[in-house]
């Protein structure tokens, strides 16, 4: 699609999925210019023997198909195929100064990295420099810091278990627990929150319980954009009557009505599925006063005689109901109905809904996790669960929705900067050295060391960081004073623009690609959102020769680094079993005979305690936590603060943004809108489809300001704006985050809407 094409807007009134989809498909495919090769691959994606889809996390279905992908699989995999090279005549004739002019859309377009680059600051461009060059200037500036502390070294979701977990014991090696991940601004709510409630940090469910489930909750994810393989389910579901409640402050269209692109009848009869049987428009931020209100719906039922709460669970398996139960009944229904925006009724309607019900799965995403309470509220929803002992039977659980396809498998094999004591004596045991103790930075902490010149290198496994982060333009600066910056990509992007002193560009195989060594052809693993660890071989020859695994890359910067470490970095490279075996003798719990285990062409389930009623908490048992109070986010004190919530479109994958339209909001070939009631656009004097700007209300005394957006009228509840991620990321404040895990309040920014002509004679007055 062509960038400068005109925006326009219109409301999408269809069913999700179906014959729309098909097309998008087809088209991703077209543009890439790999419809033959990219549809074999597409054969082989998420197939025993083949390899796991690059996009989501969402598992392999039970049942089985000829085809197991989606539209958004599709693209992902589209732009990692394509056939589009960035090579060293493209840097020639680019400087790094042209390419920040250019959009994130056009980078990523470009095509896959081809060879490694250098930064050269005499011509400012990028200039090829050989891998062992490369690896010899990690070394050298890593070596020349005073503390280990003073690097980061980021991971982004998509890195294997393998490489993951070498990398992990090579910083540790090194001597830092320096792991910002994209964890920290995704799930981390539910990894740092959930443990205190149920003893584990993941998803309780497996995939057959979707299907056992009488009813089904789904908070804050757009599943038929961010994992559109559950739609499946969810079309299942509704098929046998099972009543999906949804909450969300945006009527996503698939959550209304969806047609399975991959059901011949309604495809051909444009039939589709209506999935919500129950949309909850929530306020932004309202969700801890609707559970709330379903909780206080079902005590009150309690206490009248009826028996609707699973008084033996609670009994025998819980700690702290009492004090539990007390703050809830001392919320007034008013406040719950105020805060959440929702009625009475239908709060009630929806706790019928859940009372009714003898197995529930609860799923939730984004709309959950980023926001300043978002590890305690995630809590509630385990409370609200364990009221009906919706843990440990068929049909029941947590089910947290996953973003990036490896991101819980890389938490698992020790990409986490809060390593716990007895993980640290496994690996100081396993591998022969002693582990630095003390925490490190999580992704907001790793920025304020580079604010405030703490951190001088950062090396990005993945990902896009910069543009992932909240407060964009300080992190530009923050980022550019750094001595050395290293990405190791696939494709190119703003990462690599705003760079350190040194740079370094590093090209890796992707997971679609063959990964060949001396000792053969290689698979790697990863676990998906379910905990089932499933092995992924790529099948398409790789984007260039000169790219190398992401396994090779972290030992050959290892050895660099640790020129007389023990560790048998140069064995690793070659054989992946190899790997596989140490993590075996790290985690002994759950990855026992991992070489042997692996060889399932269906894989293997990780143990998840709470789903035999286990509870590894400081009570031995499952936790309901006070939170006081019905806010998820604190007050803001100003008549026209708005909540702004940073979404993706359908046709993005976190920062690599595949074309510039929304097709299920209506939105075409634009991405600088604000979706916002037409009453709240009234109540603020702007005509239909004005053009604004957005400015963050903080107290820090920094001006957030971005400029040019175009007001679009949505269904959103009261005081709710939504717009898009990255674009929006100025505004985020680095300061604005769940105190528990650290993640960014990305969903809910107190902001203010500017008329432009204002905010361009205040621009000038300053
Ligand atoms: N195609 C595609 N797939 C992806 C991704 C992608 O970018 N593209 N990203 C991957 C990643 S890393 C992740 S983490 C997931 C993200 O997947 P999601 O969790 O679906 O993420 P978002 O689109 O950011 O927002 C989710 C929803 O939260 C709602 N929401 C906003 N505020 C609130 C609130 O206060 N309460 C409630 N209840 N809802 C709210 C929004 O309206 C939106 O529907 O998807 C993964 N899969
Ligand atoms: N305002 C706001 N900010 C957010 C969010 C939000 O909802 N709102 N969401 C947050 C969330 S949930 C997440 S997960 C983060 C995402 O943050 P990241 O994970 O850092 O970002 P991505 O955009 O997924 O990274 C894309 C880049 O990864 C590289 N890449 C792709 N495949 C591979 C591979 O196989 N190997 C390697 N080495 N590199 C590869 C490509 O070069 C590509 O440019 O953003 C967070 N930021
Ligand atoms: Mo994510």
């Amino acid at each position: 699609m062509s960038e400068t094409a005109k925006p326009h807007y219109e409301t999408y009134d269809h069913p999700a999925g179906g014959w729309g989809a098909a097309k998008a498909t087809a088209k991703a495919l077209l543009e890439q210019s790999v419809l033959g090769k990219g549809s074999r691959a597409l054969l082989s994606m998420n197939k025993p023997g083949g390899f796991k889809c690059p996009s989501c996390a969402f598992p392999d279905p039970d049942r089985e198909k000829t085809l197991e992908f989606c539209e958004n699989g599709a693209k992902a995999l589209a732009v990692e195929a394509t056939k589009k090279r960035v090579t060293r005549a493209f840097f020639e004739q680019h400087t790094v100064t042209e390419l920040m002019a250019q959009s994130d859309y056009w980078l990523e377009e470009q095509g896959r990295l081809t060879e490694p680059m250098r930064y050269d600051a005499a011509t400012d461009r990028y200039v090829p420099v050989t891998w062992d060059d490369a690896y010899a200037m990690i070394g050298r500036h890593l070596r020349a810091l005073k503390d280990p502390n003073e690097a980061e070294f980021y991971t982004s979701g998509r890195t294997s278990n393998e490489a993951a977990f070498l990398y992990s014991i090579f910083v540790r090696a090194y001597g830092t627990n320096n792991f910002p991940d994209c964890s920290n601004m995704c799930h981390e709510p539910t990894s740092r929150g959930l443990p205190h409630a149920i003893g584990v940090g993941k998803g309780t469910i497996v995939m057959s319980d979707f299907d056992k489930a009488e009813a089904i909750f789904i908070f804050g994810q757009n599943t038929g954009t961010n994992s559109p393989r559950m739609m499946s389910n969810l079309v299942h579901a509704r098929k046998h009557n099972v009543p999906i409640v949804v909450v969300n402050p945006m009527p996503e269209r698939a959550l209304i009505r969806f047609t399975e692109p991959q059901d011949p009848v309604k495809m051909a009869t444009f039939g589709s599925t209506a999935i919500a049987s129950e949309f909850v428009h929530i306020r932004i931020g309202g969700d801890l006063a609707l559970v709330k209100g379903m909780i206080k719906a079902l005590l009150e039922r309690d206490a009248a005689g009826e028996k609707v709460l699973d008084q033996e669970f609670i009994a025998e398996h819980t700690h702290g109901f009492e004090a539990w139960r007390d703050e809830v009944l001392s919320c007034s229904w008013q406040d719950i109905t105020r805060v959440s925006g929702i009625s009475e009724e239908q709060i009630r309607r929806v706790a019928e809904i859940y009372a009714r019900s003898k197995a529930t799965v609860l799923c939730f995403g984004m709309g959950i996790t980023q926001h300043q309470q978002g590890s305690r509220m995630i809590q509630q929803l385990a409370a609200l669960l364990m009221l009906r002992g919706n843990f440990g039977k068929p049909g029941a659980g947590i089910a947290p929705i996953r973003g990036h396809s490896n991101v819980q498998g890389d938490r698992t094999v020790g990409i986490d900067e809060k390593p716990t004591q007895a993980y640290l004596d496994r690996v100081r045991d396993t591998f022969n050295f002693e582990p630095p103790r003390e925490h490190g930075h999580h992704v907001v902490e790793s920025v304020e060391a580079m604010i405030d010149g703490r951190s001088k290198v950062f090396i990005g496994m993945g990902g896009n960081f910069i543009h992932a982060i909240p407060d964009t333009i300080i992190a530009y600066e923050a980022m550019s004073r750094l001595d050395l910056t290293v990405g190791i990509a696939t494709k190119l992007n703003r990462g690599h623009i705003v760079h350190g002193k040194d740079a370094l560009i590093l090209p890796v195989i992707a997971r679609s690609e063959i990964d060949r060594t001396s000792a053969g052809e290689q698979f790697v693993t990863i676990e998906d959102a379910m905990s089932n660890v499933t092995s992924s071989r790529g099948v398409l020859e790789p984007a260039s020769p000169d790219l190398r695994a992401e396994v090779e890359i972290v030992c050959r910067i290892a050895r660099a680094t640790l020129p007389d470490s023990h560790i048998p970095w140069e064995s690793y490279i070659e054989d992946y079993d190899l790997i596989r075996e140490k993590i075996a003798q790290v985690y002994p719990e759950i990855y026992t005979d991992f070489p042997k285990k692996i060889k399932n062409p269906k894989g293997f389930h990780l143990d998840i305690p709470p789903r035999r009623r286990v509870w590894k908490t400081s009570t031995g048992k499952a936790n309901f936590l006070v939170i006081p109070g019905l806010a998820v986010d604190s007050d803001v004190p100003d008549p026209d603060m708005l909540r702004l919530s940073t979404i993706r479109s359908h046709d993005q994958y976190n920062t690599t943004i595949y074309s510039n339209s929304d097709r299920y909001r209506g939105v075409y070939n634009d991405r600088m809108v604000l979706f916002l009631s037409a009453a709240e656009r009234e109540e603020r004097g702007l005509e239909k489809h004005a053009r604004v700007a957005l400015e963050t209300i903080s107290s820090d005394g920094v001006t957030r300001r971005v400029e040019g957006l175009t007001v679009l009228d949505y269904p959103m509840p009261r005081g709710a704006i939504a717009g898009y991620y990255p674009e929006l990321n100025p505004l985020l404040p680095l300061s604005h985050f769940d105190d528990i895990s650290g993640t960014p309040a990305a969903k809910s920014i107190p902001v203010r809407i500017v008329a432009m002509a204002d905010a361009t004679r205040e621009a000038a007055a300053a």
